[in-house]
């Protein structure tokens, strides 16, 4: 560590997570070190960019990489304190791979020295962090490690998971409150005398396997309560009620809160997180397991409502609204809403066109298909169909007078105005998610 007690960081994985944090630690003054594995990436960090969208993450890489305080690189040079933010990614079973996560400790080991930290953020498996720690043990005879010695380790080994929400980065990364759990109670107060530098957000101490299944807990515990949503909105469509009509009566009851139905969980946290408890415990785990089976099922439950509306107005053309897993940002991967519209293109060919404001052209699977993209004032005026994936803020300020008229299958419940399908005086059809 330097006289200005900042310790030189090394944040090894500079994707959705490592980048941003990077960022805020140089923000911070520590001297930081990003290492991916590709080349592209390392050289657009250092020439001041980014690879990724994220609000005002291009401002604050460009200031730190101008002021000499954070810089990329592919492969680990000695610190103080090592980060590591790499994807945990699962097979088709569903079992988490954590070869991204050994293969970073496997990088960071030859360069560790008595003193350092080594801190584990992506989200894995309970027991993962032992896992770095015994791997370390195997490269680093000469080293003292944290639980496998009587004497003070040489270095501190924690599992700090990040809990911010995409589109709000920066913000959560410094505001919200984090679980530091150390191999020993000394490592997790030494990773907390890290995160101090750049966390305004309480750090609250604990072992490394409760704070590895915290972060699983959090995502589970939305993914079963969407489950909930999802289902209501299945078993209203069956009974024709207004699910969303439902949920908001419900929701007045003071210890009730419903989440909302949408066309699938998407992302790639909340629907895969799950996974990992299940991994651990799969005798133990129906209620966590279903609400993956709910969640994933609600897809295919908006692919067969819109292709029967899709088929029962035949000479409709029809705007699928919406590709991004959530609203408002520019992220395709894992969405409900980019498999729904892709189905439906294949099926139906140029009878429909996408809308995705975030997209600058349609995924590469919507090639061939004979779907277009248009933008929102075209769908508008042109088709007569309207599937609402999404729940851009574009999409859900387009005002009653623009839609009335047109058949709408609403999965996100933007509308709420929207004539109901049996109204006799209603020209449109609404049907429940
Ligand atoms: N969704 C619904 N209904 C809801 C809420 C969400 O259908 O009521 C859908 C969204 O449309 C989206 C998916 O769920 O497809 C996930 O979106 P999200 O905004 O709830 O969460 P993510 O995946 O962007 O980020 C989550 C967050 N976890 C929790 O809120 C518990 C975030 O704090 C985590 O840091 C992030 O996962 C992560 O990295 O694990």
């Amino acid at each position: 560590m330097k006289s200005d007690n900042k310790p030189d960081v090394c944040v090894v994985g500079l994707g959705y997570i490592g980048l941003p944090t990077a960022a805020v630690i140089a923000r911070s003054g520590c001297k930081v070190l990003g290492i991916d594995i590709s080349e592209a990436v390392v050289e657009t960090i250092n020439r001041g960019e980014i690879h990724i969208e994220e609000v005002d993450l291009d401002g604050l890489v460009h200031a730190v990489v101008s002021r000499g305080l954070l810089s990329a690189s592919t492969s680990v040079a000695a610190s103080d304190v090592y980060v590591i933010a790499v994807p945990t990614p699962f097979d088709k079973q569903h079992q988490p791979d954590i070869s991204y996560v050994l293969a970073a400790a496997r990088s960071v080991a030859p360069v560790l020295k008595a003193g350092d930290v080594v801190i584990l953020e992506s989200t894995s498996p309970v027991g993962t962090t032992e896992q770095i720690r015994d791997l370390f043990a195997e490269l680093r005879p000469d080293l003292k490690l944290p639980g496998l010695t009587r004497e003070t380790p040489d270095v501190s080994i924690a599992y700090c998971p990040e809990r911010v929400l995409p589109g709000r980065i920066l913000e959560e990364l410094t505001n919200n409150d984090r679980s530091i759990g150390g191999i020993t109670p000394r490592c997790a107060r030494k990773a907390i005398a890290f995160y101090k530098l750049f966390v305004r957000g309480q750090c609250i101490a604990t072992d490394a396997r409760s704070a590895e299944m915290t972060k699983l807990v959090e995502n589970a515990y939305r993914d079963v309560n969407i489950a909930f949503a999802n289902e209501l909105s299945i078993v209203a469509d069956r009974m024709g009620l207004d699910v969303w009509e439902v949920i908001r009566l419900a929701n007045r009851h003071p210890r009730v809160n419903i989440l909302t139905p949408g066309p699938g969980v998407g992302g790639h946290c909340i629907a895969v997180d799950p996974w990992f408890i299940v991994a651990g415990a799969p005798e133990d785990t129906p209620l966590i397991r279903t609400a993956r089976g709910v969640n994933d099922g609600k897809i295919h439950h908006v692919i067969a409502r819109a292709s029967a509306l899709v088929e029962a107005h035949p000479t409709a053309r029809v705007a699928c609204l919406g590709l991004a897993f959530k609203a408002n940002i520019d992220d395709f991967r894992e969405s409900p809403a980019r498999l729904v519209a892709a189905t439906l293109a294949r099926r139906y060919g140029s009878r429909i066109s996408v809308v995705e404001p975030y997209a600058a052209q349609l995924p590469r699977e919507f090639e061939g298909t004979g779907a277009v993209q248009i933008d929102l004032d075209t769908a508008l005026e042109e088709c007569d169909l309207l599937i609402a994936l999404v729940d851009h803020d574009q999409f859900r300020q387009v005002p009653l007078a623009e839609r009335a008229a047109k058949v709408v299958y609403d999965t996100r419940g933007i509308w709420p105005d929207q004539p109901k399908p049996d109204a006799e005086a209603a020209p449109g059809l609404r049907l429940a998610s």
